[in-house]
């Protein structure tokens, strides 16, 4: 389809910027394991870079396709790395999320030398928040911080997966919000942050270096 199509080019593009000997941050999503397919063929052909991964499905996917994967942990520094998005605006904002590894994801965008978000040209938005926000949540705590989200007018929805309720890597839940109309999301991201009980949200506001989108048969770039 002309989505994936996209989503190759976009991945295609930002793999040009990894070089031999680089530590390089391996992204969820399906856009992201586009881009870890590729890599892996370069790593095949000769390619000598580390991989660490944002979750335990890109995990899997990066051994499979013969990336050398290390642990954050052990990683000496992150170079670059290369993750999706569900939404961006020109501002660099993101939302992520959509696909339940938002926590590790941050994390790794936070100790990475270098952010790029690879998307095809449906994510791009003026204002972000058509779609929901998802945020990660101690189950211990997710009835009570429901109920106060629905009195700030978030409309909180438990992620479901197969009928039940979606257990992150780290077996945290995820609520997804819907946060139309708020404007102000740097005071959105510290009044969520601020709920005990709120692991992290996917609000990625100051992220991000690099935004390359699929348009087409050609690419965009937002810096
Ligand atoms: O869940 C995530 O954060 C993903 O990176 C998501 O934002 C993009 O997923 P996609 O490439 O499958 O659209």
């Amino acid at each position: 389809s002309s989505t994936t199509n996209e989503k190759i080019i976009a991945a295609k593009a930002a793999l040009k910027l990894v070089e031999h000997g680089m530590v390089v941050g391996l992204g969820s999503g399906s856009t992201s394991a586009i881009m870890i397919e590729l890599l892996g063929k370069a790593c095949r052909e000769g390619l000598n870079i580390k991989g660490v991964a944002s979750s335990g499905i890109s995990e899997k996917l990066a051994i499979k396709e013969g990336i050398p994967v290390i642990s954050l942990d052990v990683a000496p520094k992150i170079d670059i790395n290369i993750d999706g998005a569900d939404e961006f605006d020109t501002k660099l904002q993101l939302i992520k999320g959509g696909g339940g590894a938002l926590l590790r994801e941050k994390i790794i965008a936070h100790f990475a030398s270098k952010n790029v978000i690879i998307v095809d040209s449906s994510k791009k938005v003026e204002q972000l928040g058509s779609f929901p926000l998802p945020i990660e949540v101690i189950p211990f705590a997710q009835r009570k911080i429901m109920d106060e989200l629905g009195q700030m007018g978030l409309s909180p929805q438990v992620r479901l997966h197969n009928g039940k309720e979606y257990r992150t890597d780290q077996h945290n839940s995820i609520l997804d919000l819907d946060i139309q109309g708020q404007t102000d999301l740097e005071t959105l991201q510290s009044s969520l942050i601020n709920i005990p009980g709120i692991v992290e949200t996917g609000l990625f506001l100051n992220t991000t270096n690099l935004i390359i989108m699929g348009s087409g048969n050609e690419t965009k770039t937002f810096q």
